[in-house]
């Protein structure tokens, strides 16, 4: 495992996405933004103070390509061991001038269990993260506490000792182990400050977004076999696991 991934809980990897790459994402994300106007994300959730797009995979095959990265999955890798799938693909923009403020928390309220760490996030910046265009947060080293900052503190909306900003420019890239207490921030400034998640957990967990059922035919049927296997296409057990709840649409639960 890599030391920083190990000890803090997340690993920033500056200039990530190339220019030309980044120019893309930055691109269909807004015309998707544009394209869907009120309902954009509501596949998944939606947050006051911060847009999102949900189910990427079937919007741009970009961003399957991007989500089956090989560098990405090879820390992801780091964190969830080889056994490990897609669980949702979006994008968060955390909106000018609003309260994109989010209390602490583990992805889904997820601890780590006797099998080790289930959920890992991988944040991409479409824009430089600053400390005031709503960067994320995180108490570096948490993701070993075993507990989730929900329930264990009074008010997991207030800063933290020991936090720290995510700061980075736009292509960066920030794997992050999901049961660190993180959290978006508030964006002060008047620009979006946008970005992808992927987000991958372990094979026995039941994926975010239930991706055989999300995606189009069409879609499915472009899919490498590699993408088939990460996205869990075949696999009686996500079958089993996933379709009883195919939209875990809360970000603490
Ligand atoms: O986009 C971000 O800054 C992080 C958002 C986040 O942690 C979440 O939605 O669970």
């Amino acid at each position: 495992m890599h030391p920083g991934l190990d000890r803090d809980g997340y690993l920033i990897l500056p200039n990530f996405l190339g220019q030309e790459l980044l120019r893309r994402l930055r691109s269909r994300v807004d015309e998707l933004y544009e394209e869907e106007g009120g309902r954009a994300g509501s596949e998944f959730r939606l947050e006051p103070g911060a847009r999102r797009l949900a189910n990427l995979g079937d919007k741009g095959d970009l961003f399957l390509d991007l989500a089956s990265n090989p560098a990405i999955l090879h820390y992801v890798r780091q964190v969830l061991g080889n056994e490990l799938k897609l669980s949702s693909l979006n994008a968060r923009c955390a909106d000018p001038r609003s309260n994109s403020h989010q209390p602490l928390h583990v992805d889904q309220g997820l601890l780590p269990d006797d099998q080790g760490n289930s959920v890992c996030n991988v944040v991409l910046m479409l824009d430089d993260f600053t400390p005031d265009n709503g960067a994320l947060r995180a108490v570096p080293g948490t993701h070993k506490s075993g507990q989730n900052p929900v329930h264990t503190l009074a008010n997991p909306s207030e800063p933290q000792p020991g936090e720290i900003l995510v700061t980075g420019t736009a292509g960066t890239a920030v794997i992050m182990n999901a049961h660190l207490w993180h959290g978006g921030t508030a964006n002060r400034t008047t620009q979006p400050r946008r970005a992808i998640h992927a987000f991958y957990c372990r094979r026995d967990k039941p994926q975010q977004q239930y991706q055989k059922r999300l995606l189009k035919q069409a879609t499915i049927d472009r899919l490498t076999p590699e993408q088939r296997h990460l996205l869990a296409i075949d696999d009686p057990l996500n079958d089993e696991l996933s379709a009883a709840t195919p939209n875990m649409s809360g970000f603490l639960r």
